[in-house]
């Protein structure tokens, strides 16, 4: 393999010794007669240092090249206490992998920031900065943690149809598309399906969801194209078992990132905490009462993006559950309670990051919210059928991934957590 991952294959055994590493030149100071080259892959970076009288026709060659040039090189490994990870490669050979066009569209290491929409219409390059690879890094590590923590509760993973004919979160706030001769939609969330799959005795299942929605809104934490950490667990007695999971979920991630991801969390600047359980939980008319006077909103109302600051700095928690919302704000698959519904909201920092609830599993009782919710109910008779033969009592989840990762590492816009983001004006990269 060309590729030395320098930080983790070279160390004082290397010293004296000839080794080969690839990566991209990140910049080239040349000083006349002696020039360093400071290369960079996925584990960090390295300093070429090309002595123009011992290789001179390499000298010409390597301080001529560009930024962000691919390149292979082979020399001397050399203890250098002077620089970088204290040692320096003397290159005796070079091979330009691939030669970057010059100038970039943009910079990697430039202090001079790029606006927001030219680092996401060149994101190939932005990537390439070490702050985005951390985010990436922690990403990878959350959905690790996710998968750990699930199995060790007896969940099962699961993939569900993105192509549908319904919607469950909402009827207006769907992309269609023609499937064949018929009209389809993509999915808003797994929503249906992890709930059909109660009726399967896999009583415990989670996908790593991805949501569709045509939301028209143009704010800093709202995607078009989304995922979720969406779960569905079955023979529950109410919605407290959900929030359980949820919540030893929660802190089992920070616990497993603080720990796993220390230095990334470093690059990003941010030391998180790790939240005790259990989270506090207030009521919905507990959470009203709280922002009564900042607010014009009534009871019914379901909070925006200012009421749920105001709930989250009145607090003072990190981690919190707003719980029994009136039935009315929730979909028509929440089980009632008189007038709320069995659901809640986990927010994190005063911004929503999960929502669940325990479902209605009795067949007529949910035909019945849907008659009252001017539902068409024939084009959810797939979904009712699996009511209709041994439905047990369930609930869960769904908790957006770019939300929390939003939060937890305070990059300000929910764009920099997913790779390619989907917006209401951004359909490429
Ligand atoms: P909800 O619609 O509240 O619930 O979504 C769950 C969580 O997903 C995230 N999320 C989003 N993130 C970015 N952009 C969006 N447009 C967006 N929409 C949602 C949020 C949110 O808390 N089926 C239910 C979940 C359940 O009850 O199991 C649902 O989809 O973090």
């Amino acid at each position: 393999m060309l590729r030395t991952h320098y930080s983790q294959d070279v160390d004082t055994k290397d010293y004296g010794s000839t080794v080969t590493v690839a990566g991209w030149i990140e910049d080239i100071r040349n000083l006349g007669g002696i020039a360093f080259l400071i290369l960079r892959d996925r584990t960090g970076k390295i300093q070429v240092t090309v002595i123009k009288k011992e290789t001179p026709e390499l000298f010409k060659e390597l301080v001529s090249l560009s930024r962000e040039t691919v390149v292979s090189i082979t020399g001397l490994c050399q203890e250098n206490t002077q620089v970088m990870n204290n040692w320096e490669i003397l290159p005796q050979q070079a091979h330009i992998l691939s030669l970057a066009e010059s100038p970039l569209p943009l910079g990697v290491i430039d202090k001079v920031g790029a606006d927001f929409d030219t680092t996401l219409d060149n994101r190939f390059i932005d990537l390439r900065k070490k702050e985005n690879q951390s985010i990436f890094a922690i990403r990878d590590a959350f959905l690790t943690a996710t998968h750990h923590f699930l199995h060790s509760q007896g969940f099962l993973e699961i993939h569900t149809p993105k192509i549908t004919t319904t919607s469950p979160e909402g009827g207006t706030e769907v992309f269609s598309l023609q499937y064949f001769d018929r009209k389809a939609y993509l999915v808003q969330s797994p929503q249906l399906y992890k709930q059909i799959m109660m009726a399967t005795g896999f009583d415990r299942v989670y996908e790593i969801a991805w949501y569709f929605r045509a939301e028209e809104h143009d704010t800093s934490r709202h995607l078009n194209e989304s995922t979720a950490i969406d779960l569905e667990m079955a023979f529950i007695d109410n919605e407290e078992d959900i929030m359980k999971m949820a919540e030893d979920l929660t802190q089992y991630i920070m616990i497993y990132l603080t720990t796993q991801r220390k230095s990334d969390m470093d690059i990003l600047a941010t030391s998180p905490e790790i939240p005790q359980t259990p989270f506090t939980r207030i009521t919905y008319d507990e959470a009203l009462d709280l922002i009564q006077k900042k607010t014009d909103m009534t009871w019914g109302d379901d909070f925006g993006t200012l009421e749920e600051r105001l709930i989250g700095e009145t607090l003072q928690e990190t981690f919190y559950f707003i719980t029994q919302y009136p039935l009315e704000t929730k979909p028509f698959y929440s089980m009632p309670n008189g007038k709320y519904a069995r659901s809640f909201d986990l927010s994190y920092q005063g911004v929503e990051i999960a929502s669940g609830a325990q479902r209605i599993h009795q067949h007529d009782l949910l035909q019945k919210r849907m008659a009252h919710m001017a539902m068409d109910i024939d084009n959810f008779s797939e979904y009712l059928k699996a009511f209709r033969y041994g439905m047990p009592p369930h609930g869960g989840f769904g908790l957006g991934i770019e939300r929390f990762l939003m939060e937890l590492l305070q990059v300000g816009n929910i764009r920099k957590c997913i790779l390619f983001p989907r917006d209401r004006t951004r359909l490429t990269p």
